[in-house]
């Protein structure tokens, strides 16, 4: 007997049926990126999965080892970088180099001959936030995607240093109470729910957009001492009452940057890790955590920022280069760069 549970499946808009439609009427698109798209949502299946076990198996807690950035390496930080590795390494006629968080060295997937390798490298945070695994938190992937080997003479590491604006598609992927998946490749944003049954991305909201101004900011205000003059007062300010200018905003800080950014994406607000004292670049990284949540909150009619320029346009020196970060609604992240360079 079929049900409407059935039904929904069977009508559903999966990823690979949305990315084939929206090639349909992009007659220059050459179907590459659906394949791109299609193992990168076979590595967050695989991530989910191992999410949802963690406490069954080992998988769980730290592997004694410090990763490029010198933080601690969780096992499910190692496990979710190989499940992006397992998923592009069989052959590199399409990604040709992986960058990740977890991984010191750019990732060359195979040894194919220059004129047969792929054109495309992939930029990964593979766990996002991965301290909230510990306490069954929520966490999440972050992935770039850039058109490389174009400029003859450019060598291999220098040609992987791409500003936000040229990304091909970025995206994450939130493993929350249901796992859902989020991208961009310029063509607005698309919003898809794994149904674990049928083990296919769903379409759940197409062309995402995001209000213009919030009503909530996420920031750890722990290091409310170490922020620059500006940055503090741009707190103060929206923790002032100011009921006809919809203040005081609520606070909400997840430790994981992509949950964060998902809930501004539904409904609105900012985001900020700033520079601190001592550590002016701030926390985050530019090429796998940045740059492509700028391009999908661009997308949705928000904004990202360093506090003085838009993140998009921000020339990376190093592929893991660090990035002060506001980002979220427009109105907010311009409000807050009128704080910090010291205009209001
Ligand atoms: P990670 O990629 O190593 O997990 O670090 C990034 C995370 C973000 O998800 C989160 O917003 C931030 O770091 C939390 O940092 P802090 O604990 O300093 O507030
Ligand atoms: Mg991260």
């Amino acid at each position: 007997m079929t049900t409407s549970r059935d039904n929904l499946a069977q009508t559903a808009v999966t990823l690979t049926r949305h990315i084939l439609e929206e090639q349909a009427v992009h007659p220059e698109a050459t179907g590459e990126f659906s394949t791109i798209m299609a193992q990168i949502a076979l590595a967050a299946k695989l991530i989910a999965r191992n999410l949802s076990q963690a406490g069954l198996i080992d998988v769980l807690g730290l592997t004694g080892e410090t990763n490029v950035q010198g933080e601690a390496v969780q096992k499910l930080d190692r496990k979710s970088n190989e499940a992006f590795v397992r998923a592009f390494e069989y052959y590199g006629g399409l990604v040709r180099t992986l960058v990740s968080e977890e991984m010191d060295q750019p990732f060359q997937v195979s040894s194919l001959p220059p004129g047969k390798r792929g054109k495309y490298a992939l930029f990964l945070d593979p766990l996002d936030g991965s301290s909230n695994v510990d306490v069954n938190a929520t966490v999440g992937s972050i992935f770039s995607v850039h058109k490389v080997g174009e400029q003859a003479g450019r060598d291999a590491n220098t040609d992987l240093l791409k500003i936000g604006s040229e990304q091909v598609a970025a995206g994450y992927i939130l493993y929350g109470p249901s796992t859902i998946l989020v991208y961009t490749d310029g063509g607005g944003v698309h919003q898809f729910t794994l149904d674990p049954e049928i083990g296919e991305f769903v379409l759940s909201v197409r062309h995402v957009r995001m209000p213009s101004k919030g009503k909530v900011y996420s920031v750890n205000e722990g290091n409310y001492g170490k922020w620059s003059k500006g940055m503090q007062r741009f707190v103060d300010y929206l923790r002032e009452k100011d009921p006809a200018g919809g203040r005081p905003y609520s606070s909400r800080y997840s430790g994981c940057l992509v949950a964060d950014v998902h809930r501004l994406l539904t409904t609105g607000g900012v985001y900020l890790y700033p520079a601190e004292a001592g550590k002016s670049e701030g926390k985050l990284r530019l090429m796998y955590e940045a740059a492509p949540l700028a391009f999908i909150v661009e997308q949705a009619g928000g904004s990202a920022s360093t506090g003085t320029e838009p993140i998009s346009k921000l020339q990376p020196t190093t592929v893991h280069q660090r990035v002060p970060l506001i980002i979220g609604s427009r109105e907010d992240v311009s409000s807050a760069e009128q704080f910090i360079q010291g205009r209001r």
